[in-house]
């Protein structure tokens, strides 16, 4: 078998995916996701002109081969990009061996460890009130693990806690990057009591997730970390900005506030230190991310040695593809903690026909050969690209801050 023809697909249909289709001579095809939120069209750029050229021909059985031939020889290794466009080509290499030996993704990584995959939701409000109120109708729904996020009183919504704010384009997402207004000293007395309240609505049999977004320093996330420890959340995320990796070490001296991290991390290096000196205990790695299968299985296995869990970062802007290679990998991976799942729009699922399947809280991969994610190109040509930008934030006094 070769590899005679990869296209890429730029599309729209709630966010803007990047999406590869790698097609063999025998006719076999398989789908990968390549999208980089907000800069997507660079990895377009990086696979058609860089990529795409140096693997027609290959045997695409290859896949260790393949993803160490695109690491090393891009010589300048790691990186959003370079990864994102691995990522792509990783998972539509493991779709086409699926198809080949037709057994679901799961059962080439070694069979399932677990009956289904437990997943957390988001929920975001303008006041506490509004936040609980979306936390109760969450457990109604089903769900055993819940995301909670809460504006600041006085400042305009931030990302996270507008209705559906990071979930479809519209909100907060557009076409220059958002401007939003960040205060510590007012976020970090609030959370608490979230939290205080939170729990007195939902009781204690409920998993509790807060993300931070990176916004704070690492004496104020261990303040943070140690004012939550009476709600006993799952996790804190994010919580400082993780190029300064010493920062962890000083959350860990003041809190036992478990500690979740990872979801702009691209590759283990990333990771080694982080995982090795035990300072994280969830590590948010994605298959679109941190290169594919072949990637996240690599650095989930380093994990198990130092009691780190799986935690998959899944929102709404990493695709339905990479959402099944991730459920595939949550069903074997034998150190799974969660699978963030934000949910999709009806044209995302159209486009993106698919095996896997959600329900009351809890994801199954299905049982088609590969990933069992495939893509309609119709639909995607129904759906253009437009640029679409995360926000930023500054300080009330107009400074540039961190996010
Ligand atoms: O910031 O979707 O944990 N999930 C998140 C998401 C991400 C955005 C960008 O990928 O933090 O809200
Ligand atoms: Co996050």
């Amino acid at each position: 078998m070769k590899i005679k023809d990869i296209k890429v697909i730029v599309a729209s249909p709630g966010r803007n995916f990047v999406t590869v289709k790698v097609i063999t001579d025998e006719g076999l095809y398989g789908i990968g996701d390549a999208t980089v939120n907000g800069r997507e069209k660079a990895v377009v750029a990086y696979l058609e002109d860089h990529v795409i050229p140096c693997l027609i021909g290959m045997d695409p059985m290859r896949i260790e081969d393949i993803w160490q031939y695109l690491y090393r020889g891009a010589y300048w290794r790691r990186g959003p990009i370079t990864m994102a466009a691995i990522s792509g080509i990783d998972m539509a290499l493991w779709d086409i061996k699926g198809k080949a030996a037709q057994m679901p993704l799961y059962q080439l990584l070694g069979g399932r460890s677990r009956d289904k995959v437990m997943v957390y939701k988001h929920v975001g409000g303008l006041t506490i009130e509004e936040t609980v109120d979306g936390v109760l109708a969450m457990r109604e729904q089903g769900l055993d693990a819940i995301r909670a996020q809460v504006s600041i009183p006085g400042l305009p919504p931030i990302y996270g806690t507008g209705p559906g704010s990071d979930q479809a384009k519209g909100g907060m997402v557009q076409a220059r990057p958002v401007e939003e207004v960040w205060s510590t000293h007012k976020y970090l007395p609030l959370i608490p009591k979230l939290f205080e309240k939170v729990r007195d609505a939902v009781g204690w049999d409920v998993h509790l997730l807060h993300d931070v977004h990176h916004r704070l320093t690492p004496i104020e996330a261990a303040r943070l970390g140690k004012d939550l420890e009476p709600y006993r959340l799952f996790w804190l995320e994010d919580a400082v900005p993780a190029e300064n990796q010493d920062g962890f070490r000083l959350i860990r001296q003041h809190t036992t506030i478990p500690i979740a991290l990872g979801e702009i991390f691209n590759t283990i290096w990333d990771f080694q230190h982080l995982i090795s000196e035990q300072l994280i205990d969830y590590v948010r790695a994605t298959s679109v991310h941190a290169g594919g299968v072949t990637g996240l299985r690599r650095i989930f296995d380093f994990a198990a040695i130092y009691h780190a869990r799986s935690a998959c970062h899944g929102p709404m802007d990493v695709s339905p593809v990479a959402m099944g290679c991730n459920i595939h990998v949550d069903t074997w991976v034998p150190n799974f903690g969660i699978q963030e799942f934000s949910g999709y729009t009806d044209a995302t699922h159209e486009m993106f026909p698919h095996a896997w399947s959600y329900e009351r809280g809890y994801l199954q991969p299905g049982e088609a050969p590969g990933h069992g994610v495939d893509i309609d190109e119709a639909v995607a040509a129904r759906h253009p690209y437009e640029p679409a930008y995360l926000p930023v934030a500054r300080l009330e006094d107009g400074t540039m801050f961190n996010w």
